[in-house]
């Protein structure tokens, strides 16, 4: 292992504490792979390189030394496109696997094969359904609820070409006509993934615009047959989100407790373990412990904190580290963001890592094959696993090391949650406080800063150093996904952020809503509406404020900021906001310098057909000041004052 580099520079304490312990206790980290792959390839971060078929790999230098095209002829801008293309597919793919899941779950609870789950939100149930087409009255909730899942198949089983149903329910008239012009109104995600695979196979389109457009039409499909899909069904199943205020961090492990972190995505698994926990608490008592301690780590944290409060560990780049407390008897994970390094480093810890999806497993991973309909079964496997784990590393004499550090935040920001805290500013009206403060300049335009922890940013704490400087510019955030924990865990999602980083008007506005909603002190200036899949929360917002001043999303003083991403599934977001017409920053920077016409149409030509707009920016400086020009020309293309 190499010990030379100081890997110490992150904000977190605890994460210089134990990035020695994993040094002292020789486990490899991300940070240290990432060392060793430097510099990586030049060709990959430009997009140019191409192994679509075997007549390549082809690599392709921009600058004109070399050769020009691949073996067969494609040109960089094809190359970078289709690169780009399979990218947005893959992100697409993971997000619309989440929601069928939940589709696929609602229509077992209905049917009542899924004992162990329950509708909690009938409210939303009748009016997604209202939306949907679906007859309410006088029907059993279950019969609805049955409709709704098969309106969910449908989409996916389409083949008559006409827009997908979700489409149809949740856009507004205005944002359905700017796609429809665009020819953006996707018909089944399944076809639109199985036509952006074959078409960017050897030998099909080789049209840069052409394949653009399939990009953005993948973003519509991550959006409506993903983040909307999964969250409408999601609220359904496991309740709306409401405003708590919680504990995040290294110290929401505890020692003396079982602890169970939950890792993953979908709150199909995570919710029946966190019930189990609870139940189980007898047994581990008997095993000599507190009681069961469930944490939520990455976007499945995000998910249970939002509902129900659940401690709310850290971020995916932290999943290696909190294994290194030794704290940890069982972590359990569902689907992507796994790392595969952590069973490994599970094994030095006796930790015991269980596998649950049959399409991630790890061959040193415990798998318990988890399934709705016998979940209360295996959610129950699962947590004696952790107090059987619990029983062992004791007796192993393993010591667990927590950092001593821990936040507090509010979580639980629906759009409903919303609404119902600042009608207490004005019960008949609830966004016009918001809107009046953003036409007056109050708050100068609205951020969501979404996305992953990326290692190659992290050092540099690029997430923290954006959100004071937009919040110092009186710009508010809303965030989804990792980047909450790290704002979390920064302190940004308190009353007290609000008096250190807001600008004095955006602290004026956020101070009489606090007062208002009896908050006990200002609104938090950064709002947590979820996790990734919840990036639908902000548009749902972002609609319903476009809808009340009469103007499409893409003319409101907002932008989106990926500021460390890391997966495909921030590339897929990041398209459905292109195709929504908003402003995206994203770093590190995207794959597309390779291609001249990928440059243009991102940065210029785009901007001009709807409004999407690519910014790159790896510093922080760079990219507060990028958003904030930005945010400046949509309030002037308002005629709003530059407050
Ligand atoms: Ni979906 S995608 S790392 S933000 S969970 Fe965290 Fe969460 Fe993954 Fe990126
Ligand atoms: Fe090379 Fe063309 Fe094959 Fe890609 S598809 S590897 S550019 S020959």
């Amino acid at each position: 292992m190499d010990k030379t580099i100081d890997r110490t520079a992150t904000a977190n304490p605890g994460d210089v504490e134990l990035t020695r312990k994993a040094a002292e206790d020789h486990v490899e980290l991300v940070a240290d792979r990432l060392r060793k792959m430097m510099p990586e390839c030049g060709f990959g971060e430009l997009g140019t390189c191409c192994v679509m078929c075997y007549m390549g790999p082809c690599r392709i230098d921009p600058f004109g030394q070399g050769t020009r095209a691949g073996v067969c002829g494609a040109t960089p801008d094809v190359i970078v496109a289709r690169n780009f293309l399979r990218s947005a597919t893959g992100g697409a793919s993971s997000h619309a696997g989440h929601a069928r899941e939940l589709a696929i779950l609602l229509l077992e609870i209905a049917e009542g094969r899924a004992p162990g789950y329950r509708i909690r939100e009938e409210g939303k149930l009748l009016s997604l359904a209202e939306k949907l087409g679906v007859p309410v009255d006088g029907r059993p909730v279950d019969a609805v609820a049955a409709d709704v899942a098969r309106k969910a198949f449908e989409d996916f089983g389409r083949q008559d070409g006409e827009p997908m149903n979700w489409i149809r329910a949740r856009a507004s008239r205005m944002e359905y006509e700017k796609w429809e012009k665009l020819g953006l109104l996707v018909s089944n995600p399944h076809n639109e993934i199985e036509t952006a695979m074959h078409r960017t196979s050897m030998g099909n389109d080789a049209d840069p615009l052409n394949l653009w457009v399939a990009t953005l039409r993948m973003g519509m499909v991550d959006n409506f047959a993903g983040l909307m899909m999964a969250t409408d069904l999601a609220d359904v199943i496991f309740g709306i989100p409401t405003p708590k205020v919680v504990t995040a961090n290294y110290s929401v492990l505890k020692e003396g407790e079982v602890n169970i972190a939950c890792h993953g995505h979908n709150p199909i698994l995570a919710s029946k373990v966190a019930e189990w926990a609870d139940r189980l608490e007898g047994e581990a008592k008997a095993a000599g412990a507190g009681r069961v301690n469930v944490v939520g780590i990455c976007c499945i944290g995000n998910e249970l904190v939002m509902r129900y409060g659940i401690p709310y560990a850290g971020h995916e780049a932290q999943t290696e580290l909190f294994l290194v407390t030794g704290a940890i008897d069982a972590m359990v994970v569902d689907m992507q963001c796994i790392l595969p390094s952590l069973p490994a480093i599970a094994k030095c810890y006796k930790t015991r890592f269980i596998t649950t999806v049959p399409f991630v497993r790890h061959p040193e991973a415990i798998h318990v094959d988890f399934r709705p309909e016998a979940a209360d079964e295996r959610a129950q496997e699962i947590v004696r696993h952790a107090i059987a784990a619990y029983k062992e590393r004791k007796a192993a004499g393993i010591r667990p090391r927590i950092p001593d550090v821990s936040s507090r935040l509010l979580t639980g920001i629906s759009v409903e949650s919303l609404v119902s805290v600042l009608s207490t500013v004005d019960a008949k009206d609830p966004l016009k406080p918001v809107i009046d403060a953003i036409a007056a300049g109050d708050i100068l335009g609205a951020v969501g800063m979404v996305g992953c922890p990326n290692p190659k940013l992290r050092d540099g704490a690029m997430s923290e150093k954006m959100a004071e400087g937009l919040l110092r510019n009186n710009v508010l955030i809303v965030t989804t996904g990792c980047v909450n924990h790290i704002l979390a865990q920064g302190g940004f999602l308190t009353s007290d952020a609000t008096e250190k980083y807001a600008g004095p008007r955006l602290k004026k506005v956020l101070t009489a809503i606090g007062q208002a909603a009896g908050l006990g002190g200002p609104l938090p200036p950064v709002l947590h509406m979820g996790s990734c899949v919840d990036n639908s929360r902000i548009y749902d917002l972002l609609a319903a404020l476009a809808g009340k001043l009469g103007v499409e999303v893409s003319q409101l003083p907002v932008a989106g900021s990926a500021p460390e991403f890391i997966t495909e599934k921030a590339i897929s977001i990041g398209s459905f906001f292109l195709a929504a017409g908003i402003l995206v920053h994203l770093a590190p920077a995207p794959r597309v310098f390779g291609s001249p016409f990928a440059v243009s149409l991102l940065t210029e030509k785009l901007p001009g057909l709807n409004g999407g707009k690519v910014l790159v920016a790896a510093t922080p400086d760079a990219a507060v000041s990028g958003i904030l020009a930005h945010l400046r020309e949509k309030r002037q293309a308002l005629g709003l004052p530059q407050a």
